[in-house]
């Protein structure tokens, strides 16, 4: 008789804080036991020279948000959580975006129906408030933060989603009063405005000048202010997707005076520049997000604040449209000037080879670190953790299996998301999650899908430790 259903033996078992060498059991899609030689399993996997990584949080991406007329995502729940478990992610946290004027109860209520049967691992929703009414702020957000979405994203730019200073202001006072984490998209929307004029004034419409419209100064600003409020609230917040130096030196400097701020970057940020925007014709299109990326000094600086602890998070950031498509990059099937290009590039499923090849295998970070910043960290910002973020005895058992040592050349076709493009296309990686078990099942099995649309679960959030504000005295 089998005591547990599967067992997992002689891998190397890292987490954010360990390395272990030893068999792993799961029962009924928990870890239960890790030990020497421990009892049969109905299945067992040999992972002798691998690694055995809690699998990834990726706590920033996009799936099936409703866009603007005439704008579609190109990954819904099924073929975006298939490219996150393909990739070694076994949790991810997309956004249920309320739209100005509407309800944001009903748009968490589309969202669920959206990712119903769909989802091939278990997601969290955060939301996106860009109406703060008395409602909102009185009404439905207590209660959908009783329900489990217990963060939310707010905008400084984006005409269709940003809030001013006074709304902001209201929206972190909720944050403390209930216990939820904020995250903020730092850029100023009005010195893009203006510089935007500027360039197609001077007729410069190309895809490149999408980086010159948003230059470091005004995600420095943006990012200021956001400390600014955030300490005058007396809250923590998570400032997104940092892109370099300018925004992290605000951040160093708010932790030096002791106010609690954190801080996400992206794959972009370092392996990407604003040269991939300059790319011929209107190719640099695939690379157009917000923030741009910069340059190679401010992937330095990126690499640093991921070794030091500036970041707390590394997460995607997918944003997945189309190139060759009329509801994509090319909106009703033409090369549009950079203000009306879709932003977001797709990154789901390269985050984690990404960082693990450049990150762990070049020695810029150490495995712990790894973890850290894309598993534990994000599953205890978001108040998942202990369940998901970990590799111990109660977690779910959400296991990513490395090899080390495989290389793999990026390329489009290979990966599962339902986007025509990778802006990785060409590049070698050494090593790849070659196995990944959701909640004891696996989802991918060296170059096999095996996960099913249906079999994630929404995972209600806790309230997380991290949201409290610092005691102080
Ligand atoms: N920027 C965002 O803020 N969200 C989605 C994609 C992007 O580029
Ligand atoms: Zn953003
Ligand atoms: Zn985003």
């Amino acid at each position: 008789m089998s005591e547990f259903d599967l067992v997992i033996r002689n891998g190397r078992i890292a987490t954010a804080a360990d390395i272990t060498e030893c068999d792993l059991a799961i029962r009924d899609g928990r870890i239960v036991a890790m030990g020497e030689n421990i009892g049969a399993g109905k299945q067992e996997i040999d992972a002798r020279g691998l690694w055995v990584l809690p699998g990834g949080v990726d706590a920033h991406c996009h799936l099936d948000q409703p866009m603007p007329e005439g704008l579609r995502m190109a990954d819904d729940f099924y073929t975006g959580t298939r490219s996150a478990a393909c990739g070694g992610t076994t949790t991810v946290m997309p956004f249920a975006a309320q739209e100005k004027g509407q309800s944001l109860k009903a748009a968490v209520e589309d969202y669920h129906r959206r990712a119903e049967g769909k989802a091939v691992i278990d997601y969290a929703f955060h939301l996106i408030v860009t109406d703060p009414t008395e409602t909102v702020l009185k009404e439905e957000l207590p209660e959908l933060i009783r329900q489990g979405c217990t963060s939310f994203k707010i905008y400084m730019t984006y005409d269709d989603l940003k809030l001013n200073d006074g709304e902001i202001i209201d929206v972190l006072a909720l944050a403390r009063s209930e216990g939820a984490m904020v995250m903020i998209h730092a850029e100023n929307a009005d010195c893009i405005g203006w510089l935007t004029k500027r360039l197609l004034d001077a007729g410069h419409t190309a895809p490149k000048y999408h980086a010159a419209s948003r230059p470091m100064l005004v995600e420095r600003e943006a990012t200021h202010r956001a400390i600014a409020l955030s300490e005058l609230v007396d809250v923590p917040i998570l400032v997104v997707h940092v892109s370099g130096a300018e925004a992290v030196e605000q951040i160093r400097w708010a932790r030096s005076k002791g106010i609690s701020i954190y801080a996400e970057t992206c794959p972009q940020y370092l392996f990407l520049t604003a040269e991939d925007l300059g790319l011929d014709g209107y190719e640099g299109a695939k690379c157009v997000c917000s923030p741009p990326p910069r340059d190679q000094s401010n992937q330095q600086v990126i690499w640093d604040g991921l070794d030091d602890g500036l970041f707390t998070i590394f997460s995607s950031d997918h944003a997945p449209f189309r190139y060759e498509d009329p509801q994509g990059k090319k909106p009703n099937g033409e090369e549009v000037d950079f203000p009306y290009i879709p932003n977001g590039i797709p990154g789901l499923e390269t985050r984690l080879p990404l960082l693990f090849s450049e990150g762990v295998n070049k020695g810029r970070i150490s495995l712990n670190k790894f973890v850290e910043l894309t598993s534990t960290n994000p599953a205890k910002l978001y108040g998942l953790y202990p369940r998901k973020g970990t590799i111990a005895i109660g977690a779910d058992a959400d296991i990513a299996i490395w090899d080390p040592k495989r290389e793999v050349t990026i390329r489009n076709e290979m990966l599962h998301h339902d986007v025509d493009y990778t802006p990785y296309e060409g590049r070698t990686v050494t090593g790849w999650p070659i196995m990944t078990l959701s909640r004891g099942e696996l989802v991918w099995n060296d170059g096999d899908v095996l996960g099913r649309a249906g079999q994630g679960c929404f995972l209600p959030c806790g309230k997380p430790d991290m949201a409290k504000p610092k005691v102080r005295g």
